[in-house]
């Protein structure tokens, strides 16, 4: 089925494989990891681990410089065609030290101003940077939300760093709510097509994923991805330790169903890491994490 109901969109999501499933087959997606830190933590998250292990959540290889990135996009345009998507999506949070992403982007858009920038984020920040986003053109966002209720989102996100100091349990949550809604509201009001991820955890925000799903839609997210929580012991994650598992694909149907009188769900997400690079599931050095690069921040 036709996936933009609007004038204008198509243009903007035939060429975005993660936008649109026809493009995944066509169009490939790259990831420069210029964003290091993150200001808040998930449970399906470690980023404790040692970066040479390539399991752990977010993990990248190289971390870039923006100069560094803009270098490794044009070695991979030169051999990709295909390359129609650059993205920031980690190993941390893209608007932590936005500095360093907007940086990437503003010499992106000079250098190869045809590449669509695209941009990851727990939403922690984003109301501070619409204006700046908009400014380069950066027309695809992607949040991840996993929950609407604070009670459920202190089982996801023990902590947030927000305005100068550290917050927990319900009240970093609910902060963190708050900001996810105000950035996601702005963000479609001023054009941006947003893409809402959510980490589906079974026993915790399984029976909330239609509120999460109709709150989002109704603040104008174009589609929302709910992904599998990927928890394993090797991951030393939180969630992994404390013997919390993932959906079966069963019960990922199940939810995904239960949502499907929305026609704009993405189901070909390939959780793929913060330095992914090539068509959807074809990378190189693809491995899935806990989170899912995009996903996961
Ligand atoms: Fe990257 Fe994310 Fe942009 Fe795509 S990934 S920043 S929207 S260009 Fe895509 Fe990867 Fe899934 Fe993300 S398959 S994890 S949804
Ligand atoms: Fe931060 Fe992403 Fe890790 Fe969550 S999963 S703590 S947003 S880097």
């Amino acid at each position: 089925r036709r996936e933009a109901d609007a004038p204008g969109v198509w243009e903007r999501i035939k060429d975005h494989p993660c936008y649109s499933e026809e493009a995944h087959h066509y169009f490939a997606r790259m990831h420069v990891a210029v964003a290091p830190g993150c200001n808040i933590q998930c449970n399906y998250c470690n980023r404790k681990y040692d970066c040479s292990n390539e399991s752990r959540p977010g993990v990248v290889s190289n971390r870039l410089t923006p100069e560094g990135a803009v270098e490794k996009v044009r070695d991979v345009a030169a051999r990709m065609p295909q390359l129609s998507v650059v993205g920031v999506a980690g190993p941390g949070d893209g608007l932590f030290q936005a500095d360093r992403t907007l940086r990437t982007f503003e010499l992106l858009r000079r250098e190869m101003p045809d590449l669509t920038l695209c941009l990851s984020t727990n939403g922690l920040a984003l109301p501070d940077h619409i204006d700046a986003l908009k400014a380069l053109d950066i027309g695809h966002v992607t949040i991840t939300i996993n929950y609407l209720d604070p009670e459920i989102g202190a089982e996801i996100h023990p902590w947030v760093f927000h305005n100068h100091r550290r917050w927990r349990g319900v009240e970093a949550a609910r902060i963190l709510h708050e900001r996810q809604m105000e950035g996601l509201e702005r963000a479609t009001a001023a054009g941006v097509l947003v893409k809402v991820n959510s980490v589906l955890i079974p026993g915790i925000n399984d029976d909330h994923m239609a509120e999460v799903n109709r709150a989002v839609r109704a603040r104008g997210a174009f589609l929302h991805n709910v992904m599998p929580l990927i928890s394993d012991p090797a991951h030393g994650t939180v969630f992994g330790l404390d013997g919390r598992r993932g959906p079966t694909p069963a019960e990922l149907h199940v939810v995904r169903e239960s949502l499907s009188n929305d026609a704009r769900l993405m189901k070909h997400c390939r959780q793929c890491r913060a330095d992914a690079v090539g068509m959807l599931g074809e990378d190189q050095c693809q491995t899935v994490h806990a989170g899912g690069g995009c996903g996961s921040a």
